[in-house]
Order: C-alpha cells, then structure tokens, then sequence
C-alpha cells in the first residue's frame, strides 16, 4: 500500500514526472547518450509544467470573472465548469455521509484497469494510456456520484469498484477513439487526448467533412487590408480578449472586482487599465502553454520510439486536450472559443425567457478549452464552416444538457456540474442508465464502452496502421 500511495502521490498525481519518465525510457530503449536522455527528459518535465503553469493561470483569472456574473445578477444558478462540479459533488457525498476517499479508491483502481485494457490491447483494441492526473480527478470524482446516487445500496467498496471500472473504461476507450484523429492533426506526434471531450473530438472530427470543406480552413483565411494585423494571434487574443472580458468586467464593475481580485488593485491601479492588463493575461498565459507543450512533444515524439517499438507496440500516453492547440492554425482555439460562448450565451438566454426552474452560468474550463478543442478538429477535418457550426452548437449543447443533468443528479443544489462535453454527449445517459436499470445498467455501460474499440478496429481499413496507433 505504502508502494501505491507512493506512485499515486508522486507520478500519478505529477504528470509531469510521469511524461519525464517515459521520455528518459524511450531514449534510453533507443540507446541514446545519458546526457542527452537526461536533456530530453528534463525539457519534458519543464514542458508539461509550462503547460500546467499557462493552463492553470487561465483557470484562476478567468473562471472567478465569468461565475461572478452569477452573483452579480443575483442568479439562483449553478456554474458548469469541472472544479464546480468536483466541490459540488465533494458537497453532495458528504451530504449523504459518504466519505471522499472512495474516489481515490476507484481512481486507482480505474488506473489499473486502463493498464490492462493496454497490455491486452490485442484482445480490447485499446491502446493509449490516459495519464492527465487532475482529470483522473475530476471524472472520477463525478463518476462516484453517479454511481452512489442511482445506487445507494452500493455505497461502499462495490460501489468504488464500480467506479472504477467506469472511469477506467472511459479513460482508455475515450482517449482510444482520439488516437487516429489526434494523430492526423498532429501529423503522427505519438500522442492522444486523455481529457473529458474525447467523444466530442471524434465526433466533431467525423461530422465536420459533412458540414464543410477542409480546404476553406482558418489556416488559409486570408483577411483584407488592416484586419490582416489580426492573422497574427498574439493581436487577436488580446484584441478580442480586452473586448469580451472588458464587457463583462465592466459589467461586473469596479467595486465586484475589487473584491474578485484585491490584489490585482494594489498600488492605485485605475479600473480601465486593471481591465485591459487582465484581459492582456490570456494572450500570455496563452502563450506560455503553447510554448511548454511545443518542447515536451518535440521530446516525446522522439523517444517514444524507443517505446513503442521495443515494449509496447502502438501504445501511447494520451495527454491534456491543450496539447492539441500549437498544431492547430493561428486563431482555431479563439475562434471555438467565440463560437461556444456565443452559443451558451444563447442557451443560457433561452433558459432565461423560459423560466427554466435550473440556471446555468458559463464556465471558464468547456467554454474554452472544450470549444477550442472542437473547433480545432471540426477545422481540421471540415474547415471553418464545421468549426463554426460544431464549436456553436457545443456551446448549446454543454448549457441544455448541462442543466438536464444538474437536474436529473439532483447537483443543482451544490453548485455545479461537469460542462465538458463527454459530461453531456455521454455521461448523463450512462448515468441514467445506471438509476433506472442498476445493476444491469451498469452492465450495458460497460459492454457498450468495451464494444467502442472492437468497432473502430473493425472499421479501420489498415488493420496494422491500427495496431501501430498510427490510425
Ligand atoms: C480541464 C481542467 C483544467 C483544464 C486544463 C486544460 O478540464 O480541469 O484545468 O481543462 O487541463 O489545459
């Protein structure tokens, strides 16, 4: 146990120990010189934690402004965004006097059993290996309340089993289905999406040919004149940015964001330049994100060779959904961005005019890295009228659904519920499922997920670009 509590603690908890380590394992298994495996492993490590720095910059600035607007308008509303849902759920089990450390039971659990699901890849058809550490929180936290709440008779050991069997079946199938899609955008960088829209990726990925031509992509939007200044994101971002939150700062007000951010007032800074300096921070953290996962895929491309040609053929680590981001062009993550804010805006509208009894309040993490993600490969494999359309109606689809669900898990009382996509494009009818049929629910979820990589290997037309996880 000591072993476990250990790797748990300082791998998998470290993401960024674990991509360092596998790195060190691939230059090494490609014999190359230890001072160079070392340098590969340590940019890794700095990469992933750039990437985590830039990531969990944005979070913390921008998540506080958009719920504020909850307060703001005395909304009785609950916020769809991951972190809401993780302390609306730690609410909701104390409520019914279970105790949290169950999800870290099933967490482990969901681990191992992502594992198996890789080592006997030639039987599942799974091959990544979902290793993004604050995910496997944030799922398996909401994972136990679905399971818990439709079945309270299972309110201990069983039911942590349960759950972890569903969170590692949906951690390795999910990122499975992301491999070939992830692989072509990234022209074969040897990795998958391990986060909480891997079913809206593939999705969008094969809807978006449908709606659009990839050809006419954002990557070859051409804008006349002075707007071509916007081609370049650093311009976009900060322009669009300083206009969106500048809106709903100074919708917020002075005196509200005072009390969001003390800090950011220190030193008599005025209300007009406070606002453009913070809207300033999201081309930055931007920025800073994209430049650490640019320098650990470059080391991980390379030494995951070693890896997959000598111990684990076709196996991959399947990492956070931003990783996708710098292969995307220029403006793709603002653009979904835009899109799906526009589209929740509508959605949230419309609960409004409808005196829906659940409100919902956009949260920072889907509205922004989940469109983004959906726009990228909506664009890539549908061009820009896909990404569009697909990234607007992500928008619709995470408050309609969103609000079905607070609903129906009774966790609108707590505050919050999931938001990112596979949270409304697969989870709530799983949940469903497991309240009305129990049990034999549970079956069918996991039959049904078991069933997901057995179809895409069946369909894949090159059966051994498929066990390469070139595909
Ligand atoms: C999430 C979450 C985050 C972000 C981040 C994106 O779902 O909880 O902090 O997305 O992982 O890079």
């Amino acid at each position: 146990m000591a072993v476990v509590n250990w790797f748990v603690n300082n791998i998998l908890g470290l993401p960024e120990f674990f991509i360092g380590l596998l790195v060190l394992i691939g230059y090494v298994l490609l014999k190359k010189r230890w001072y160079e495996s070392i340098t590969g492993m340590l940019k890794a490590i700095v990469g992933y934690m750039l990437l985590n720095i830039g990531a969990g910059g944005l979070v913390s600035t921008f998540r506080p402004i958009l719920a504020g607007l909850k307060d703001r308008f005395h909304l009785h509303a609950a916020v769809i965004d991951p972190y809401f849902a993780l302390s609306g759920v730690d609410h909701a089990l104390k409520s019914i006097g279970v105790s949290v450390s169950w999800t870290m039971t099933a967490m482990l659990i969901g681990f191992i059993v992502n594992i198996l699901l890789v080592m006997f890849r030639k039987w599942t058809k799974v091959r990544s290996l979902f290793i993004t550490g604050h995910i496997m929180v944030q799922t398996s936290t909401v994972i136990t309340w679905l399971v818990f709440f439709a079945m309270p008779q299972y309110r201990n050991i069983w039911g942590a089993l349960m759950v972890g069997i569903l969170s590692g079946l949906y951690w390795g199938v999910g990122s499975n289905l992301t491999v070939g899609v992830t692989q072509d955008l990234t022209n074969q960088a040897g990795f998958a999406v391990g986060h909480q829209q891997m079913f809206a990726i593939w999705a969008s990925s094969k809807i978006a040919p449908k709606l659009g031509n990839k050809e006419k992509n954002l990557g070859n939007l051409k804008l006349p004149g002075w707007l071509s200044m916007f081609e370049d994101s650093i311009v976009s971002t900060s322009v669009l940015m300083i206009i969106f939150f500048g809106i709903i700062m100074t919708v917020l007000g002075k005196h509200m964001m005072m009390k969001l951010d003390p800090a950011g007032f220190a030193g008599g800074i005025s209300f007009p330049v406070y606002v453009i300096h913070e809207s300033l921070f999201f081309t930055v953290y931007l920025q800073v994100l994209m430049s650490g996962v640019r320098m650990f895929v470059a080391e991980l491309t390379n030494s995951f060779q070693g890896i997959s040609n000598k111990i684990l053929p076709g196996a991959m680590p399947a990492v956070d959904v931003a990783t996708t981001y710098p292969f995307a062009p220029n403006n793709a993550v603002l653009f979904g961005f835009i899109l799906g804010a526009i589209g929740q805006f509508v959605a949230i509208l419309g609960l409004l005019v409808f005196h829906s009894p659940i409100l919902v309040i956009t949260g920072f993490v889907p509205v922004f890295f989940d469109n983004a993600a959906v726009a990228i490969f909506a664009d890539h494999f549908g061009g820009r009228r896909a990404a569009a359309i697909l990234s607007f109606s992500a928008g619709l689809i995470e408050v309609l659904v969103g609000a079905f669900a607070l609903m129906f898990f009774k966790l609108f009382a707590f505050g919050g519920w999931e938001g990112s996509l596979d949270f409304e494009l697969f989870w709530p009818w799983a949940g469903a499922a497991l309240k009305v049929l129990k049990v034999v629910g549970f079956a069918l979820v996991v039959i049904f997920l078991l069933a997901i990589p057995q179809l895409q290997y069946h369909f894949a037309k090159d059966k051994e670009a498929y066990d390469q996880g070139k595909i």
